[in-house]
Formats: C-alpha cells, structure tokens, sequence
C-alpha cells in the first residue's frame, strides 16, 4: 500500500508533473507516511532516475530541470516536517555551492535538514566565490563551512576557497565539510577538509560530531 503511493509520487515527478507531486505527497503525509520515507524512497530515487537518463542522453536538461521543479514542490510539502524551526541553535554552519556552480538541489537538502537537527544556517546560495566565503566567516563566525560542488570543473574551487582561508590565516577558525557528485572522501583528506558525506543523512551526523568536538 505504502509502496503503491510512493511509486505514484517517483512516476509523477519522472513525468515532472510538479502539482501532482505536490498534491500525492500532501496525500501521502495524511495517510500517515513519514516524511522520511517519502524523501527517501519517492523523490531521492526519481531524482537519481532522471540523472541517469540525462547521463545517458536519453533526456535533455529542460527535463532535469522540469524534474527539478516537481522534486522542489514535494519537498515544499515535507520542508516543515522535517524542519523543527523551535529547537534551539546547537551550533551555526555558512553553506554554499562553490563558484562556477549552478546546482543547488543536493545542498538544499542539506540546508533543510541542518536546520531540522537544530543548527543555524547561513546559506550563501550558488557560485560562491572563495573571497565571499572567507567575508561569511569574518562575518558570521560559524562552526562549520559547508561547501558543494556538483562539477569536475568546480570541485577545484573547494581547494580554492580552503587556500582563500588559509591565505587569511582563517582555515583554523572553522571546520569544514564538502560534498557533491564528483567529491570523495580521499579528495576530502586531499585537501585539508574535515569531513565528506554523500547524502544528508550522513551529512548531519558529520555535521553535528565535528561540531560537537570542536
Ligand atoms: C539537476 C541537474 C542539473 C540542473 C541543476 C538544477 C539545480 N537547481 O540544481 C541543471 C539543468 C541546471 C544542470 C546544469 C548542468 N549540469 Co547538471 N546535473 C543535474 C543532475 C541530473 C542531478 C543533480 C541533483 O540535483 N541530484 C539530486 C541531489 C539530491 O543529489 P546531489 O546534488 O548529489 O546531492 C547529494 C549529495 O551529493 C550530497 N551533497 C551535495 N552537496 C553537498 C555538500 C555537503 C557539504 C555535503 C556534506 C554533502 C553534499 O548530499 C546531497 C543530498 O543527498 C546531475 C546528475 C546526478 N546524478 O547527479 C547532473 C550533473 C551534476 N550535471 C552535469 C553537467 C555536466 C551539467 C552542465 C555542465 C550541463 C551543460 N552541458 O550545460 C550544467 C552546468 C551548470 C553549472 N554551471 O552548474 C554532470 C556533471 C559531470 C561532472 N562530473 O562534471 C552531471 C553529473 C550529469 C552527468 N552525468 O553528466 N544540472
């Protein structure tokens, strides 16, 4: 039964049939689906879908991006469950997707679900340049910067930005996390990084502990 709904929820949106999607997924969190579940096992895997066809070339990218906009609207639904905006700061992070880089769907996530586990968010959007970072953490004096880059072309930009801070004597002010497509925990240790995680799940619990030791 459960599975039938999400598997609506995944086809909807592979067909980028956003106010359906929208519409199932407000279905489904009354049917007693946690929120979870839903993420994890209706709009992760469509999302995952439409990235292999588009690697394929079986799809365009006005598809992913007609995709993208359905993923947006179920997540629009589940954003206030998974979010609990009374729990106290346990610590504050400033995120961004480094410069060059367009894609936010994956740090987005990541934004929603530290702010569900309490943590303060600064999230500084998309193509940041290294300078931006370093004035966010002048700024905002954070725990943890957060970096994402989805390019191999962009996962350079990471190093960048971490010899930005180290040029301004700021690397040891913060821990840091990356993540996205191209990035692994061997180039995580690479270049000086304190954590990788591959999904936000691990994401927060990286997030927490690093945050936790500090
Ligand atoms: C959606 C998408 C787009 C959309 C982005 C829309 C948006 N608002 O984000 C659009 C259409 C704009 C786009 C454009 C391009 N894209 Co694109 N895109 C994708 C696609 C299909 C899905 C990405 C996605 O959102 N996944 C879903 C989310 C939930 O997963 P995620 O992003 O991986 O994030 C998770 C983890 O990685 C991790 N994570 C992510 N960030 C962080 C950060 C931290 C700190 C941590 C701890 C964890 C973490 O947690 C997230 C949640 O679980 C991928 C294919 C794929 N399978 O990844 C290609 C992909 C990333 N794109 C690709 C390419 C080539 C491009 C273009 C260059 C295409 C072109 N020729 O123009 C442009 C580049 C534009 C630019 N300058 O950035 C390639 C990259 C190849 C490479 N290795 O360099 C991919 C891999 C497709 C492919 N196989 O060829 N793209």
């Amino acid at each position: 039964m459960i599975t039938s709904e999400l598997e609506l929820i995944t086809k909807a949106l592979l067909k980028g049939q956003a106010n359906r999607v929208k519409s199932l997924t407000t279905l489904a969190i009354e049917n007693g689906i946690d929120p979870r579940v839903i993420f994890e096992r209706a709009l992760l895997p469509g999302m995952q879908v439409i990235g292999g066809q588009f690697r394929d070339n079986i799809i365009f990218i006005s598809d992913v991006l007609i995709a993208s906009r359905a993923m947006h609207a179920g997540l629009h639904v589940l954003k206030p469950l998974l979010s609990n905006p009374q729990q106290t700061s346990v610590g504050k992070v400033v995120i961004g997707t480094v410069a060059g880089d367009l894609h936010d769907i994956g740090k987005n996530l990541i934004v929603m679900m530290f702010r569900g586990a309490g943590l303060e968010v600064i999230d500084l959007g998309i193509d940041v340049q290294p300078e931006d970072f370093a004035e966010a953490i002048i700024e905002q004096k954070p725990d943890l910067l957060a970096m994402s880059a989805m390019l191999t072309t962009t996962m350079g930009m990471i190093s960048e930005t971490i010899r930005e801070l180290e040029r301004r004597k700021l690397r040891h002010e913060v821990k840091i996390i990356i993540g996205g497509n191209p990035t692994t925990q061997v180039f995580a240790q690479a270049i000086n990084a304190d954590g990788y995680a591959d999904d936000v799940f691990k994401a927060v619990d990286l997030a927490l502990k690093l945050i936790n030791k500090a």
